[in-house]
């Protein structure tokens, strides 16, 4: 990469993709600059923004010009394009081809399931002021069951990460999709040892990039904490 030029990426740490595309670039020391985004305060939807994604969602990534939404493209882009270790998304086609089936099936699984839990029990009462709808919030926590069982017998079967013996950038989006439930109080994991065991390795592979990008959601666990 040439001197002095720096990645950009729009992120707001309380959204699980950005976080997870904040995590490979601390991991891979590829030289970037965050352009904080705050959701909450509607800055998604300006004008300068919305010319920029114009699906006024986050995260957005600018390198030397070129404009990459979703945090899937965004992850492999950097992944293949920058000199990082091959482990994060292989380039052996049946290993690569493992990472894409994973990240293929996250964004109507993992993805929906865990955000709905984490919509359900902090935002939308935050926004309208109304208690937890339960009955929904119990079928959101079901389907959340659903996937959390495929991720331990098809994924987890038999390897230690979700798509082999190494970290890939499918493990960063599956952990933080998980964790963001834990913004309301809620461990997903809790009574799941499998995943528990996953969560760690991930954990311990990424060092303090991961409680890096999770402070602002542990901080808004510990806010809502405090009130109870
Ligand atoms: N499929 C997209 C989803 C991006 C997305 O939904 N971002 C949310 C935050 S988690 C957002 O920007 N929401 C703002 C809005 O919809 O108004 C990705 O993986 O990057």
């Amino acid at each position: 990469m040439a001197t002095g030029r720096l990645v950009e990426v729009y992120l707001d740490l309380l959204s699980q993709p950005c976080r997870a595309v904040h995590i490979l670039l601390t991991c891979t020391k590829i030289p970037h600059r965050v352009r904080t985004m705050a959701l909450r305060k509607g800055e998604h939807r300006t004008l300068d923004f919305t010319k920029l994604n114009p699906m006024q969602k986050v995260p957005v990534m600018v390198d030397d010009g070129f404009v990459l939404t979703e945090s899937d493209a965004i992850l492999k882009y950097l992944a293949t394009k920058y000199d990082v270790p091959e482990h994060w998304y292989p380039r052996q086609p049946e290993r690569r081809a493992r990472v894409d089936e994973y990240t293929a099936w996250h964004h109507t699984n993992t993805r929906p399931h865990a955000a709905k839990v984490f919509i359900l029990e902090v935002l939308l009462p935050a926004q309208s002021g109304s208690l937890v709808d339960e009955a929904r919030l119990n079928r959101a926590l079901s389907d959340l069951d659903d996937t959390l069982d495929k991720l331990e017998s098809m994924f987890l079967r038999r390897q230690p990460f979700l798509c082999g013996d190494d970290i890939t950038v499918a493990d960063l989006l599956a952990a933080c999709e998980l964790t963001q439930p834990l913004g309301g109080g809620r461990d997903v994991l809790k009574e799941r040892p499998q995943l528990q065991r996953w969560r760690s390795r991930v954990q311990s592979a990424v060092g303090e990039a991961f409680d890096k990008a999770h402070g602002v959601l542990y901080a808004l666990r510990d806010r809502r904490r405090a009130r109870l």
